[in-house]
């Protein structure tokens, strides 16, 4: 007798993409400390106890109803010892002590500060912490250091790339962008994908999917105008290619990751700068954010934006669905059928769900 009678715990599968995850989580207690612990094992590069907290967390952030004691996730999938060993104990203690033990494990805490910086990821924290740095202070002091141009860009513009983009920002910045895009390709399709596609109302970046009909992919698009920091990655896609079978390979489309320079009016929001800066004529009246630019061939755009509204979790789960209950393989290019050995077309999202025999799930409701 759960708190929704309809609710049974049997029926909920293992995949997010057969299920529905709006932002409403009534879980959040235990979900935050399940993204604590993935996020631990991810720094460790143990992918298999990583993926058991992200599954769990994504199972709990379907729940319906807030978990209270332990018989209210019987029968649910993806809970293992590891997952219900934390639950008991948020359930008693209100919360984890071994979550608290990993926000107050010193390496945990250096790679936390060292993965904040835009071109930072795990294997460069390894290398730093095993040079026995521990915060971003001592990175910064290091002056023989050597840095690659994207890294610069992240220390350069850290306090705004930290603060999170709004969907005010998202929304100011995608205007700019159309405008940029339309002026040398007036039928090119802009969209906003990412986690503001799905309904977010901050991000860390803001992630755009362009293409235009016709045959023509414009690599010029890219190569100008408006950014702080860019760097382009050309198209590697060769037509024909299977999909890649990875958990969390990269595509192959030509893509920018970028800094853009959003000029704002000196409002509000920018007071903490007026204190730091008493040269009231420096204040700064622009924003540093991140943009991720992927352009796609038009026939490939269904799928580019299935993958790159995400959530990563949701996408996960898509690919391992399509390839151990469909025999087929998934990657944001394309589905291949491999009984039939054939390409599925799709121009649509509804029609990717459809090839793989699921419900429509809005992207609203991909928030797993
Ligand atoms: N993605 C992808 N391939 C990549 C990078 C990302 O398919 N090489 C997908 C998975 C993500 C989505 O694109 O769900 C957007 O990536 P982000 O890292 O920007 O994630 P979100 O937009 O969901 O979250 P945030 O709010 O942190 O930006
Ligand atoms: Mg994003």
């Amino acid at each position: 007798e759960s708190e929704v009678p309809s609710f049974i715990a049997s029926n909920v599968s293992q995949y997010s993409c057969q299920r529905k995850t709006t932002l409403n989580n009534h879980n959040k207690k235990f979900t935050d400390a399940f993204e604590i612990m993935a996020e631990n094992y991810e720094f460790k590069e143990n992918e298999v106890f990583c993926l058991e907290f992200l599954r769990a967390a994504s199972v709990l952030k379907f729940l319906p109803f807030p978990v209270t004691r332990m018989k209210d996730i019987q029968g649910l999938p993806c809970m293992g010892v590891q997952v219900r060993d934390l639950i008991e104990e948020i359930i008693e203690d209100g919360e984890s002590s071994r979550a608290r033990d990993v926000l107050n494990d010193e390496r945990y805490k250096s790679f936390k500060q060292f993965t904040s910086v835009f071109g930072v990821g795990v294997k460069t924290s390894e290398k730093w912490y095993r040079m026995g740095l521990r915060t971003l202070e001592e990175v910064k002091a290091l002056k023989t250091l050597k840095l690659s141009k994207m890294q610069k860009a992240g220390f350069l513009y850290y306090e705004d790339l930290v603060s999170c983009v709004s969907k005010a920002e998202a929304d100011a910045v995608s205007l700019i962008v159309k405008k940029a895009v339309c002026t040398f390709r007036p039928d090119a399709l802009v969209t906003i994908t990412g986690g503001f596609r799905r309904g977010k109302k901050i991000g860390h970046d803001i992630d755009f999917l362009i293409t235009s009909p016709g045959p023509r992919e414009d690599a010029e698009l890219l190569h100008k105008g408006l950014l702080l920091y860019c760097d382009i990655i050309e198209s590697t896609f060769v037509k024909e290619q299977l999909p890649s079978r990875q958990v969390d390979a990269m595509d192959n489309f030509q893509k920018c990751f970028a800094i853009l320079k959003l000029y704002q009016p000196r409002a509000e929001n920018n007071s903490d700068n007026t204190s730091k800066n008493f040269d009231v004529a420096e204040v700064k009246d622009w924003k540093a954010i991140r943009v991720d630019l992927v352009i796609t061939p038009f026939e490939q755009y269904a799928y580019a934006l299935v993958g790159w509204t995400g959530s990563r979790q949701f996408g996960r789960d898509l690919r391992r669905y399509a390839t151990h209950e469909k025999k087929m393989i998934l990657d944001n290019h394309a589905l291949y059928d491999r009984r039939k050995k054939v390409f599925l077309k799709a121009g649509s999202e509804e029609e990717i769900f459809a090839h793989l025999g699921l419900d429509y799930v809005e992207p609203w409701e991909r928030n797993a």
